[in-house]
């Protein structure tokens, strides 16, 4: 086992890493940018190496900077987090290449699932099912416009290299089609250098389900069942659940097979979730994180399993040591994200944090990095604290958890608390009813 991990990330994620690390009786090392140097789990780590100032790009997303802190600290291994580098295979490479172990999965399936035109191809040769559309498509040719057609309207254009709603356009009808193509493919090389563009019927209402696996070193592959992650704005995830809700036993049985099976087929090893759009009863596949999620904390409450020591473990090379058998679904369970965000206008708004109290009790989880006189930097993501409750039903989830919102006090910054307090009391949220348009259509939030 590892002697001493490096956490290359921060906030709320930086803390959970830490967390895991002390538990196993690892040392710890935290790097922070000029910004950060207040995080609470910079305080609380054996070491701490400043890297640079608060620009991302200088900072966290610096990587000779941060495998020199792994050089000076004499770490074993690099703990990515989620975001910044967690998914850039060129980065898992570097600390290959330097002697370090990076905690996730081989540079080469990072690269496979980072670009959607190749993780779509990978998956369908195990048998996975994914959206009706086209491999990599030029913008000028007319075939494509053929292909659109046989497709059918609305077809959605998507860019390669993006993913999570970047770089991606609808299109109702064909006379759209070019001008789309070429924003598309615009946008797509201006954002993530690449002008690699793929097309896709577009699905109107689906749900957004996906499944958490594991793979080890020896072959083993576990799934931990599926999360809902409808609820989003902007592709911002706002509210998950765990597990799916609504849908028939026997096709999430036969999604959870498929993805251990394709999981098995590309000799995956590490923490993944497959993403699926659900509609009219279908699963299809759109994409693969290669990394810990950000929600990850709702399939440890229904499993039991601390996916973070699980992902180290399998990191130093060890075996899962249970089989799926023994991996239950116990009860249900959701996730609320807290943003420093205005509930309505969703203006960001970082500052001094005066008060803060988090909601606590039975089966109630609060991961947060937040203390009463911490300051939220204006630089980096919203997200300042997930609330999650667990409970036997998914209705028993929902109204502990609106105990906890309304427990929780925040002073001194806004955050989107009072939104989430709508949606655990309107009749459609409450009633299973919902996909990814729920925000739009129900609560008319753009
Ligand atoms: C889609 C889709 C409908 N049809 N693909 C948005 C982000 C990226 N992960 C994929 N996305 C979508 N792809 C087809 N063929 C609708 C979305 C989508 C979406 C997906 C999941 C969660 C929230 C979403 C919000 C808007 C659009």
């Amino acid at each position: 086992m590892f002697k001493k991990i490096l956490i290359a990330n921060r906030g709320e994620v930086a803390l959970r890493v830490l967390r895991a690390c002390k538990e196993m009786g690892i040392a710890t090392v935290a790097i922070y940018s000029e910004a950060d140097k207040d995080l609470k789990h910079v305080k609380m780590a054996d070491e701490s190496v400043c890297i640079g100032p608060a620009e991302s790009a200088k900072s966290y997303l610096n990587i000779p900077a941060i495998i020199s802190a792994c050089e000076v600290t004499d770490s074993d291994a690099i703990h990515p987090g989620v975001g910044f580098l967690a998914e850039n295979d060129h980065f898992a490479e570097q600390v290959l290449a330097s002697g370090y172990t990076f905690i996730g999965p081989d540079p080469e399936s990072i690269k496979i699932m980072g670009n959607k035109i190749s993780a779509k191809e990978a998956v369908s040769n195990s048998g996975m099912q994914c959206v009706p559309g086209t491999g990599r498509i030029s913008a000028t040719n007319r075939e494509t416009m053929e292909i659109a057609k046989k497709v059918g309207y609305p077809v959605i254009i998507k860019a390669a290299a993006g993913g999570g709603g970047k770089g991606i356009q609808i299109v109702e009808e064909e006379a759209d089609l070019l001008d789309k193509l070429q924003l598309t493919q615009r946008e797509a090389l201006n954002s993530f250098g690449s002008d690699e563009i793929y097309l896709e019927k577009f699905l109107t209402s689906p749900r957004h389900v996906e499944i958490q696996i594991a793979g080890d070193n020896a072959g083993n592959v576990i799934h931990f069942f599926e999360r809902d992650c409808s609820i989003q704005r902007k592709n911002q995830k706002i509210i998950e659940e765990a597990p799916a809700f609504g849908i028939p036993e026997e096709k999430l049985q036969e999604i959870r097979q498929v993805s251990v099976d394709t999981c098995k087929e590309l000799n995956y090893k590490g923490l993944g979730t497959f993403e699926f759009l659900y509609e009219n009863g279908e699963f299809y596949f759109i994409e693969m994180n290669t990394r810990l999620q950000v929600e990850h904390t709702i399939t440890e409450m229904i499993t039991g399993i601390d996916l973070v020591k699980l992902q180290i473990k399998i990191a130093a090379g060890e075996e899962i040591r249970f089989s799926q058998e023994e991996i239950n679904c116990r009860g249900h369970a959701i996730e609320c994200r807290i943003n420093a965000e205005h509930s309505e206008t969703f203006i960001p708004s970082p500052g001094l944090v005066t008060e803060f109290h988090p909601p606590g009790g039975f089966r109630i989880r609060t991961d947060s990095h937040l203390y009463s006189g911490y300051k939220v930097p204006q630089y980096y993501d919203a997200l300042i604290a997930k609330i999650c409750s667990h409970s036997k039903d998914r209705l028993d989830a929902i109204r502990k958890m609106r105990v906890a919102l309304e427990e929780m006090y925040i002073e001194g910054i806004d955050t989107n608390t009072d939104l989430h307090d709508k949606i655990f009391h309107e009749k459609n949220f409450v009633e299973g009813n919902i996909s990814i348009n729920y925000l739009k259509e129900i609560l008319n939030i753009s």
